[in-house]
């Protein structure tokens, strides 16, 4: 951040100085009128004098695109008394780091406040030709927690279709309107069973207590009993004694084996052992996205295992900025499909078109309550679009 000082007759020519000198994008901080002291300052008109502020990085940009400055205009002739005072040269003031901190934060919420400002420009401009119907739809979406540049988008693409199949009727709308928000959540994958592949290894990994041994369980089950497939369980999650012994207990019940690995070495003999089963779900331990060492260990037990699938689970209570904060972060590792959990808990469903829409991965599953081995399902994308227009449920 660079800040100078200039001093002019008026205000326009100080502002004139400082553009020339510190560029288009230098801000105001702060103009004064300024006295020349002494006996004879009442012969002085008073001056203007304003600080400006630039960050280096605009000023280096705006030095390159600033054109060669015009020659200097001839010199108006003065007499001796009407001689102005000598202007002072610009003087540089190095700010306390605390003030530059402050004075940036408050350029940076400006920045915020003027896009905001910007979209609701755009907004406005783009619904307000829009049929009632299409603009009802919007504020569903908006009230359902879907950004309003992806709603702005999907609406957009809604009323390009109705003007060009000319049809003004209100069910036309609505089912034009699913139809459309379906092709931006129908990426749907569930676990691959079919076929005669053994050993299918699927990794169930994400923060802590988003649901990934609960919906282990519910799969688990459902693919033992339903589906009648050979299931296995390895839990690398042995941080904590309770974890272990939640998902041992699990496994004794419905009676399929389980191991609990505690190094990379023992997750290979047991791949190894359960080779011949149809599926082994592996349960991590909830990691921080934000540690590195964690990163660092669940990357190392995925190089040693080649899963087939690598699932990442997200607790839909999540903000949407955090959801794809998180993915970002695990993805480093490999993140094949999405498993959405808690939908139960909340009815703001925007949070799955946001991420999805963000990150642009499969879902497998969506889970909706503590219900081994009940509340879980593929998700079906007609439904989905409807929960978006608060028109069904999760249940
Ligand atoms: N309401 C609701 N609760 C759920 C759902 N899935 C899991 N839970 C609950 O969330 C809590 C945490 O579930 P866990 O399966 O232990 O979560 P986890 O990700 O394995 O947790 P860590 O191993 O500690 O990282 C438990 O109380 C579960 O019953 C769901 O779909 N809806
Ligand atoms: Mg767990």
């Amino acid at each position: 951040m660079i800040i100078k000082k200039f001093v002019a007759k008026d205000f326009q020519s100080a502002l004139k100085q400082a553009k020339e000198e510190m560029g288009r994008d230098a801000i105001i901080l702060h103009t004064s009128k300024v006295k020349r002291g002494g006996i004879f300052s009442f012969l002085f008109t008073p001056r203007v004098e304003i600080t400006v502020a630039i960050d280096d990085n605009l000023r280096v940009n705006s030095d390159r695109q600033r054109k060669p400055d015009p020659a200097p205009a001839p010199a108006a002739v003065v007499t001796p008394q009407q001689q102005p005072p000598a202007e002072a040269e610009p003087e540089v003031l190095a700010l306390p780091s605390e003030q530059e901190k402050e004075l940036l934060q408050e350029m940076q919420k400006m920045k915020s406040i003027i896009s905001d400002v910007k979209l609701k420009m755009y907004e406005v401009e783009l619904i307000k030709g829009m049929s009632e119907e299409v603009q009802l739809f919007y504020e569903t979406l908006v009230n359902n927690q879907v950004d309003k540049d992806i709603a702005l988008k999907i609406i957009n693409s809604v009323e390009t279709r109705l003007s060009q199949e000319n049809i003004a009727d209100n069910d036309w709308t609505r089912d034009l309107c699913l139809q459309t928000l379906q092709e931006y959540i129908n990426d749907v994958k569930p676990i691959n069973t079919q076929g005669n592949k053994k050993g299918n290894l699927v990794f169930m990994i994400g923060p802590t207590g988003v649901g990934k041994t609960t919906t282990i369980a519910k799969l688990a089950a459902n693919m033992a009993f339903s589906d009648g497939k050979d299931v296995a369980l390895i839990t690398l999650d042995t941080y904590r004694v309770s974890a272990a012994q939640q998902l041992r207990t699990f496994a004794e019940i419905i009676e399929i084996p389980i191991s609990v690995v505690f190094s990379p070495l023992d997750l290979a003999s047991a791949i190894e052992q359960y080779k011949d089963k149809d599926i082994i779900f592996v349960d991590t331990a909830g990691r921080s996205p934000y540690k590195e060492e964690h990163m660092q260990e669940l990357q190392e037990y995925i190089e040693i295992a080649k899963p087939d699938e690598t699932i990442l689970v997200l607790s839909i209570t999540t903000h949407s900025t955090d959801l794809v904060n998180i993915f970002q972060r695990f993805n480093n590792i490999g993140v094949d499909k999405i498993i959405f959990t808690k939908l139960d808990e909340t009815c703001n469903y925007g949070r799955i078109l946001n991420t999805i829409y963000e990150i642009k991965k499969p879902i497998a599953y969506l889970t909706n309550g503590q219900n081994v081995p009940d509340d879980i399902e593929i998700p079906d994308s007609l439904q989905l679009a409807k929960m978006l227009l608060r028109e069904g449920d999760a249940s």
